[in-house]
């Protein structure tokens, strides 16, 4: 490993969430880096991240942050990705993308390693990570997919709140102590921080994530319908989804019910999960096993269980898919897509 080659790695959204989820995975997987840059607004600019032992002083990014960045992750909001990417690209780096900004571009492959990541090498520079929604579906989707072809998906997911940010979790906890003290509660961040009308979220179900769209489905639902098509590579499937805020600080869950183009023995499809790159079977209802949001927070894999053949549909199955939104449903999906870059200039 010695003629390893190393690479100067920039962290932009390094202060947030996201951010501080993917230095942890950086240090812990080993990336091979020559120099980190942490970079994020002038807000955060001079604040000190410690990585590997040693303080790294975060910078503003302008785009002169690129020079001499081999990859750089993004994970500060749409509008930076679109003022910045391109810049980076101009300097030579490669950009891996969270955000949305740029995953519906033809141009731009939109990549679940378990799943597409040969599309990596069609990049021109940027490579978009899907909705973490998305992520937890398709990645367990895509065996049965293989097997047996998939005509359509009903989705609904029951979101944790730290897909809205570190203030929702805040926001959530502050609410739960109030109403338990019996006090009324001012909802300030949920369902959409922007927007002026809010919700509680403390003991509560908000079937709203993100603004709405003109034909009745909200950004993040058409997220995952678009995306969805995207990553299979196949715009003839039907997928539909319903995208609802609960009060879980970490981990998405999701109820799923998919028809399949062939008949299927249900012991296979449980094999066919069991084997998936990533993907954790925890199905035993006998034992109470299936996978919950507070066991799957931290964890990189994605668990599915409560598997079933539909009793209206015997070609349907209907499953229950967890994982952790700020993980594999974003840094760990980011990292995991650098490292094959890292590997492939090896
Ligand atoms: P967050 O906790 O609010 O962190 C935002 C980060 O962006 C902070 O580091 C912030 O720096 C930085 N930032 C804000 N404005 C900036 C600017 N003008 N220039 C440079 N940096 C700037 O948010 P988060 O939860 O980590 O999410 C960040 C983004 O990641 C989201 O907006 C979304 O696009 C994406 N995301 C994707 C998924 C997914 O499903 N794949 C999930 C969650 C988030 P300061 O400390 O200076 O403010
Ligand atoms: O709300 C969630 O659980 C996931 C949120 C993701 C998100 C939040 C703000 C902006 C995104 C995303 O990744 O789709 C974006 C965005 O980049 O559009």
């Amino acid at each position: 490993m010695s003629n390893q080659k190393l690479f100067n790695v920039a962290v932009v959204g390094a202060t947030g969430a996201v951010g501080e989820q993917i230095i942890r995975l950086l240090a812990e997987r080993n990336f091979p880096i020559q120099e980190l840059k942490l970079l994020s607004s002038a807000r955060s600019a001079g604040s000190k991240v410690s990585f590997k032992g040693q303080e790294i002083t975060v910078q503003e990014a302008t785009p002169d942050s690129f020079q001499g960045v081999d990859i750089a992750l993004f994970s500060a909001g749409g509008d930076v990705s679109k003022a910045l990417i391109p810049e980076a690209i101009k300097h030579g780096t490669v950009c891996v993308d969270n955000t949305s900004a740029f995953r519906m571009d033809p141009e731009t492959p939109l990549v679940v390693p378990e799943v597409n990541i040969d599309k990596v090498n069609e990049h021109k520079g940027v490579i978009a990570n899907p909705n973490c929604s998305t992520i937890q579906m398709v990645q367990t989707l895509k065996p049965l997919y293989d097997r047996y072809g998939i005509s359509r998906i009903i989705v609904s997911t029951y979101q944790a709140v730290s897909g809205a940010g570190a203030r929702a979790i805040d926001e959530m906890l502050r609410q739960s102590r109030e109403v338990l003290a019996g006090n009324e509660v001012e909802p300030q961040i949920l369902p959409v921080g922007s927007l002026p009308k809010k919700h509680q979220i403390a003991f509560n179900a908000i079937p709203q994530i993100d603004k709405f769209v003109e034909n009745g489905f909200t950004y993040e639902e058409m997220k995952m319908i678009n995306e969805t098509k995207k990553i299979m590579g196949d715009e003839s499937l039907e997928v539909t989804a319903t995208c609802v805020r609960v009060p879980v600080v970490y981990g998405h869950s999701e109820s799923v019910y998919v028809e399949l183009k062939s008949d299927f023995d249900i012991e296979e499809v449980k094999q066919l999960l069991a084997d998936a790159p990533g993907i954790i079977l925890q199905d035993n209802p006998a034992e109470q096993v299936y996978p919950l949001a507070t066991d799957a927070a931290g964890k990189l894999e994605t668990f599915v269980g409560r598997v079933r053949r539909d009793l209206s549909n015997p070609r349907a199955l209907n499953l229950w898919i967890v994982s952790d939104n700020l993980l594999k449903g974003a840094a760990w999906n980011a990292v995991q897509i650098a490292e094959y870059i890292a590997i492939e200039q090896n």
